[in-house]
């Protein structure tokens, strides 16, 4: 069985639990932080989550998209993520790589402050909050919601841009600020919808569970 390691606290973690559970590969999850330790950079050699363990063949796989595409072609039979066209495949990968870079890698700036308790710097919040709106300014071009970002096909953009979007939105609210999100024409009503996933619904809660456990524990 494959093993996905990494917390649910972590937005890329959720990404792919996310994409594992729609399209129903079976799979259980190894609860981890990130680590510099020797024995996790074997696995992560950046030390970062998550990572995916392929079962029997004591194999890993690290960076959320490296694994969504790997399950794409490892189940060729399951929901297919990715769009059928070159070109529409080629609009998925783009969206996905606006949301990894300008987007959430660009927050991740300030987890520190945000979920760990390190001294507000607000001269570097407002800098990354700012960034992070020019990045959604990019995304804000790429979509097209009808019903879902890249047309009529639930595809892993939105599963990247689930994760993403709540992230963010609760960043914004930390920081006294609206969800960015809301700049982009349609998205209340996509937002409604995507909420109403039972995947979704399930990785969302799982996610609220962990950062509550985490803040009763500190
Ligand atoms: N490009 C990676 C990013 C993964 C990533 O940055 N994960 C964060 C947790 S959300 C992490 O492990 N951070 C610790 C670190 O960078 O040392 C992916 O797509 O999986």
């Amino acid at each position: 069985m494959l093993v996905l390691g990494g917390s649910p606290i972590s937005s890329y973690y959720n990404k792919v639990k996310l994409a594992l559970l729609e399209k129903d590969v079976g799979f259980r999850e190894e609860l981890c932080g990130p680590s510099q330790d020797e024995s996790f950079l074997k696995y992560s050699p950046m030390g970062k989550i998550p990572y995916l363990r392929l079962g029997e063949y004591e194999d890993f796989l690290t960076e959320s998209t490296v694994i969504i595409e790997y399950l794409e072609m490892a189940y060729p039979r399951k929901m297919k993520l990715y769009p059928g066209s070159v070109v529409a495949a080629s609009n998925c990968r783009q969206l996905i790589s606006y949301f990894d870079n300008y987007v959430v890698n660009v927050g991740q700036e300030l987890v520190g402050m945000f979920l760990f308790n390190l001294p507000k710097d607000e001269a570097k919040i407002k800098d990354v909050l700012s960034r992070i709106e020019r990045g959604i300014d990019g995304v804000r071009q790429l979509v097209r919601i009808e019903p879902f970002l890249l047309g009529g096909q639930y595809t892993a953009a939105d599963v990247t841009a689930i994760p993403a979007i709540v992230f963010i939105e609760s960043l914004f609210a930390w920081a006294g600020r609206d969800n960015p999100f809301q700049k982009i024409d349609g998205f209340g009503d996509y937002w409604n919808m995507m909420q109403q996933r039972p995947m979704v619904k399930k990785v969302l809660l799982e996610r609220q569970e962990a950062i509550e456990a985490m803040i009763a524990a500190e």
